[in-house]
Parts: structure tokens; sequence; C-alpha cells
């Protein structure tokens, strides 16, 4: 018998993770904040995933936080800010073994979420896949792309991975899966910001060609110097390879700040610049870029951090 997949956060990756386990006829319990969203949950008849211009409802199981089933593997697809206090609220159901796969973007929460369980194994994703939400239990497919895995602790696969492969969820195993966190943070920090700033697609940093190249410049210093030698390597012609071929869309953070929606520059930026001041490192444009954003999300209302 397969160990039962739960999955805190359904919202678009969460929904995306849970809808494919579940068409493969793994067993997938979606844990809700509270009881009033397991009603509105039960009365839309499960997930909606949309993908290829094709719409399909899957009846996953929904539970509360406080429902009684031990969990051994969980899956938290919450934001990097929501992380830590949403598997607090789990914490009693947590096997001694638990094993969680973090799917949180950049940097700071991963760490904390580790922390907070010393007993737990906590592997950590990278993912280049899309999806966002176009309405209550229901999330677009948006983007194609690879989820890699790995645990920083300990290089050994878990055999659930074949569990993913039966879902046709694409991935690999990395034995260097910060490596892979760090870059994905700097090439981020390259690029978010800018487009909020200068509310533009990524492709409209191709007139701020110097300003990136700075910028890119100082993020391999700080890579460098935070032991992510290999995550520094011809960091600006990717960042230059990324805004060419993803020219027509708006970066993540460009989305959240249009929409309104808290951002995640804690784990992004402001983790960056937090580990240079840790490292005594002077990266002006990095810190100045910092000051400039949160500017922008305080005049526009948002949190800062
Ligand atoms: P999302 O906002 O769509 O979903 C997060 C969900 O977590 C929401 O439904 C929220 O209600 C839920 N949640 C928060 N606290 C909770 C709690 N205490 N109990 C139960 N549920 C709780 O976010 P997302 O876009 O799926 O992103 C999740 C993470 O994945 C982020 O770190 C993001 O940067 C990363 N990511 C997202 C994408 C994408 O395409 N959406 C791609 C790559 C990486
Ligand atoms: O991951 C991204 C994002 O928008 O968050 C890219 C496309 C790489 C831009 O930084």
């Amino acid at each position: 018998m397969s160990t039962t997949w739960h999955i805190l956060g359904a919202g678009s990756l969460g929904t995306l993770w849970a809808a494919r386990l579940a068409r493969a006829g793994l067993p997938v319990r979606l844990i809700l904040r509270n009881q009033t969203r397991l009603a509105s949950y039960q009365s839309a008849g499960g997930l909606t995933l949309v993908e290829h211009g094709e719409t399909r409802t899957y009846p996953v199981i929904g539970e509360t936080p406080d429902s009684q089933e031990p969990i051994h593997r969980l899956l938290v697809a919450c934001k990097a800010y929501d992380a830590e206090a949403a598997i607090a609220q789990l914490q009693q159901r947590l096997v001694p073994n638990v094993e969680l796969i973090l799917l949180q973007n950049g940097l700071g929460s991963q760490d904390a979420v580790a922390a907070q369980l010393p007993q737990a194994r906590c592997l950590f994703a990278s993912s280049t896949e899309g999806a966002f939400r176009e309405g209550d239990w229901r999330v677009v497919f948006a983007g194609h792309g690879y989820t890699w895995l790995g645990d920083a602790a300990h290089p050994t696969p878990p055999l659930w991975l074949d569990d993913l492969h039966a879902a046709g969820i694409p991935h690999a195993w990395s034995t260097d899966i910060l490596t892979r966190l760090w870059r994905k943070l700097a090439l981020n920090c390259a690029i978010n910001p800018l487009t909020v700033l200068y509310q533009c697609r990524n492709g409209g940093l191709q007139d701020h060609h110097c300003e990136v190249a700075t910028l890119c410049a100082e993020l391999s210093e700080l890579l460098e110097c935070c032991g992510q030698p290999a995550a520094a390597l011809d960091l600006q012609d990717e960042v230059e390879r990324v805004i060419h071929a993803t020219a027509a869309n708006y970066s993540s953070m460009y989305q959240d700040v249009a929409n309104a929606r808290r951002t995640e520059i804690s784990y992004l930026l402001g983790y960056a610049c937090h580990a240079a001041t840790r490292h005594q490192l002077n990266l002006p444009h990095l810190q100045q870029l910092q000051v400039r954003l949160v500017d922008e999300l305080l005049a526009r209302g948002l949190p800062r951090d």
C-alpha cells in the first residue's frame, strides 16, 4: 500500500501536484486551512486542472489541519512566508520520521522548517513548472517544466520518486540542490525586482542591460562568498538567456505586485542582502535595489517583507 501524500496548500502548485498524483491512482489528501474552506472545497466537488485547454476535476479528499490521521509524507506547497506556521499547525500529526518536500521558491524558509522539525527528513525542491489559479479550486497548468529534488543532508534518493514517475511529474534527483536554489535565487534577484520597478515584462530588461550586468556581477560575488561558486558560473549569460527566452512573460514578482499580493522578497532579494551583510560584503547596487523595491511595495500598500 502506497504512503499517502498529504498536501499542504491548495494553491497553484499544490493543486498541480495533487491532481497529477490522484490521476495516477495514488492516495492524496489535501489539507485546507479550516472548516469553512473545507466546506467550500467539498461543494466544488474537487480540484479542477486545466491543461492544454482540457478541463478535468479530481475528487481529492480534503481535510482540516486538526484531522487525526498521522502524516508520513507532506508536500508543503504554501508560499515561503506561510510555510513555518502552516507546518506548526500539523506538528501533532507528523510521525517521527516524517518526510517533507518543500516546494518554496528562494531560500530561508527551508532552513526554518528543518530547524523547526529536527527529526524530519526535509527535501528541498526547485521547480520550473508554472501554474496559476483561475478561481477557487481551479488551476491552469501554464508552463511545463522540471522539478529538481534533493536533500542537503542525505544524498540517497527516496523510493517514492517512483510515484512522481507514475504521476508524470517531470523530475530529477539533485545532489546539489542548494546550488540549484542559489542559482534560481540569483536569477530571480537579477530579473524580478527590476520588472516591478520598471513595470515591464521580462523582455523590457533588454533596455536595462548595464544595470542587469552590474547586479549579476554583485550576485556572482555573493555566491562565491557563500560557498556557491558553481551557482555563480556564467550567471550573467544565463540571466540574459532567460530574459530573452521569457521576454513576453511577466515575472512572478511582477504578477504578485500587479495582483496586490504579498511578495516573497524576504526569501529572494532580502535573503541575498542579508547574506551579504553577514559576510560583510559591500554590494551597493543590490542593497540599493532592495531599498527601491521596498519603497515601491510600501507605496502600493504591500508588506515590505
Ligand atoms: P499559492 O498562493 O497559489 O498557494 C499557496 C496556498 O497555500 C494557498 O492556497 C494558501 O491558502 C495556502 N496556505 C497558506 N497557509 C496555509 C495554512 N496555514 N494551511 C493551509 N493552507 C495554507 O502559491 P503557489 O503559486 O502555489 O506557490 C507556492 C510556492 O511555490 C511559492 O514559494 C512559489 O514561489 C513556488 N513556485 C510557484 C510556481 C507557480 O507557478 N505557481 C512555480 C515555481 C515555484
Ligand atoms: O522564475 C522566474 C520568475 O518569474 O519568478 C523567472 C522567469 C526566471 C524570472 O526571474
